[in-house]
């Protein structure tokens, strides 16, 4: 098992591996921030790695990979998200040994809350508890019309995405239309104006996931507040915390609270009290084995043996 640990000096009495056994063994408030890199052994990209989700939008042509989850690019061109939407889409009952830990840390009554920038539900497969959970930017699990606010189920919508084709909401469609007739014999007669414009995003069912452009969900603003003061540790796992506001949290904790990173890559604009970076299935298994701990996951040996 390949891993770097990087340690500083921040907290006298936290900048040894021991210590994090220590503070593993007694925390009862771990507060666990996760990103994308907890879910790429299952083959879902993340964002901003080499061969990462933003690496293979240059065939649409946007001047920023991130607008395919601009709030104003879905209204003015729905199709931009739904060309894509179908590679970030959750495989069914799947979970890395990561989500099997932080269900570990919940069976044992460690777990605070896992605050998930991810919109791929996988916590939710492993068995995080609802009342454990803040998914910070929504995720497929519901999908709403852009226009009346009709709510489905997301799966209901997963064929559409997966043809890559908009689907629409049952309430809107017949006004969709007439809305559309009128727009093209406007245009038709040269007499379309600002006051009239056809939005094409009208009627369109669009995943509950925060786009840029839209606040997070309100679960996410009425805990983080009382959680960043209860947490006793802090363990961030496959982020580059490069997304404001989720990003704010390791500097919002007191002072006191020891931080960990596990990730592949380091983050430069953020430091740790220890760092262990390498892959995170393999970086998290290598430490539940020092702690003789077992994550119930399938390939949880066949990981430990492998190093
Ligand atoms: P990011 O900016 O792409 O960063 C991912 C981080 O994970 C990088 O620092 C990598 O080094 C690290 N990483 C990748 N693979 C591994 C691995 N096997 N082991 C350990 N570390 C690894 O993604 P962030 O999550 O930081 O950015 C936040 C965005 C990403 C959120 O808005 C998400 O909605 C969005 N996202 C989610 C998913 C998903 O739900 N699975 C997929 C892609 C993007």
């Amino acid at each position: 098992i390949n891993r770097v640990i990087r340690t500083r000096t921040r907290l006298p009495n936290f900048y040894k591996l021991e210590h994090l056994y220590d503070a593993l063994e007694k925390s009862k408030k771990i507060l666990v921030l996760t990103g994308a890199g907890i879910s790429t052994s299952l083959g879902i990209p993340d964002f901003r790695s080499s061969q990462g989700f933003y690496s293979k939008m240059a065939h649409l042509g946007l001047d920023d990979p991130q607008d395919v989850f601009s709030l104003d690019v879905f209204r003015r061109n729905p199709n931009v998200f739904y060309s894509i939407a179908h590679m970030i889409l959750p495989p069914d009952a799947a979970f890395t040994p990561l989500h099997g830990f932080i269900k570990l840390l919940q069976d044992k009554g460690k777990l605070l809350r896992n605050y998930t920038q991810n919109i791929d539900n996988l916590e939710g497969n492993v068995g995080v508890t609802p009342d454990h959970l803040v998914q910070c930017h929504g995720s497929f699990a519901t999908a709403s019309c852009f226009t009346c606010k009709y709510k489905v189920h997301g799966d209901v919508i997963f064929p559409h995405l997966r043809r890559q084709q908009i689907a629409y909401c049952p309430f809107c469609t017949a006004e969709r239309r007439i809305k559309r007739q009128q727009f093209e014999k406007l245009e038709d007669e040269g007499a379309t104006s600002r006051k009239f414009e056809f939005i094409d995003s009208y009627g369109v069912m669009k995943p509950d996931i925060t786009f840029f452009g839209e606040d997070l969900p309100d679960r996410y603003h009425n805990f983080i507040k009382r959680d960043i003061l209860e947490c006793d540790l802090l363990l961030c796992i496959g982020t580059s915390l490069k997304v404001a506001p989720v990003s704010e949290i390791v500097n919002l904790l007191p002072e006191h609270i020891p931080q960990i990173l596990i990730n592949r890559d380091p983050i430069e604009h953020s430091e740790f009290d220890i760092e262990l970076l390498g892959y995170g299935d393999e970086v998290i298994t290598w430490l539940c084995k020092k702690l003789g701990w077992e994550i119930d996951h399938k390939d949880f040996e066949k990981i430990a043996n492998s190093g």
